[in-house]
């Protein structure tokens, strides 16, 4: 997969080259690239943003040198990747990270992961000129706006960082274990994860539950089921409530849902 990011502070992708996502690059799995928004603007000053039309606070991108910029990271790609010769596949996608974006999710992160092609353009200031999602969008380019949370960042470098590790990490060969993908958080289950626990089974007093060295593997499982579902349940009661309304709750789930305080009618 070719990942292009569009910046000011490019050296705030400098993460990019560390740990699995950096091994990947290595490896030829992911093709990372980080570009400077200024290398595209003409004037004397570098200038990439302007008052907002119809005034308020701060400052908006400019939409002539973004224009500039995703033309040519785009390039003449008609979804393949960027490889001239390869089968016309699936459009490129443009990443615009916003607070005013639809939410990232997991399932948002597994779609872009069968992508060939992903530009990330990161916005300060007030944001980039609508116009530019609204341009590319026009010409078949398949444009996200992305919030990966309700709060304030000072521009969405940070949510490039998380947007790309999420997908990167879904690319087949860039985890090690693939087993590791299959069993996470807001995978199959529904459910936060179970706590963990390891070596020393003693420590300041607390002990690894016991039924984890019984080798009863159906126990360890309804054990672990019953406390993810507990702090799920406390943590994230959105989620019992939607795997209550998907019929996804057994008897022994309800149970330990009731056991653990829970009152929302679950069926
Ligand atoms: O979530 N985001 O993508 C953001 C981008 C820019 C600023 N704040 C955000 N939350």
């Amino acid at each position: 997969m070719r990942i292009d990011v569009v910046s000011i502070f490019p050296e705030y992708l400098a993460p990019l080259d560390l740990s699995l996502i950096g091994k990947a690059r290595e490896a030829g799995l992911l093709d990372v690239r980080v570009h400077d928004l200024r290398a595209w603007t003409t004037d004397r000053h570098h200038t990439v943003d302007d008052t907002p039309a119809g005034g308020g606070a701060g400052m908006v991108m400019r939409a002539d040198v973004w224009g500039t910029a995703l033309d040519e990271v785009l390039g003449s790609d008609g979804g393949t990747g960027g490889a001239p010769d390869a089968a016309p596949g699936r459009a490129p996608v443009l990443v615009i990270p916003t607070p005013s974006g639809e939410s990232f999710t997991q399932r948002t992160a597994e779609d872009l992961a069968t992508a060939d092609h992903l530009v990330v353009a990161c916005g300060r200031y007030e944001g980039i000129d609508a116009r530019v999602a609204e341009s590319y969008r026009a010409a078949g380019v398949d444009v996200r706006e992305l919030s990966i949370g309700d709060y304030v960042l000072n521009g969405g470098e940070v949510a490039a960082l998380v947007i790309v590790e999420a997908v990167g990490r879904l690319v087949p060969g860039v985890v090690g274990n693939p087993e590791s993908l299959v069993e996470e958080s807001y995978g199959a289950a529904g459910l936060l994860e179970y706590p963990v626990y390891t070596r020393p089974v003693s420590w300041r007093d607390l002990e690894v539950p016991e039924v984890l060295f019984s080798g009863h593997h159906a126990k360890i499982a309804r054990w672990r089921r019953d406390r993810a579902l507990e702090r799920t349940a406390l943590r994230r009661p959105d989620l019992v409530r939607a795997l209550a309304e998907q019929g996804r709750l057994d008897r022994k789930d309800r149970e330990t849902l009731t056991l653990a305080g829970w009152s929302d009618p679950v069926d």
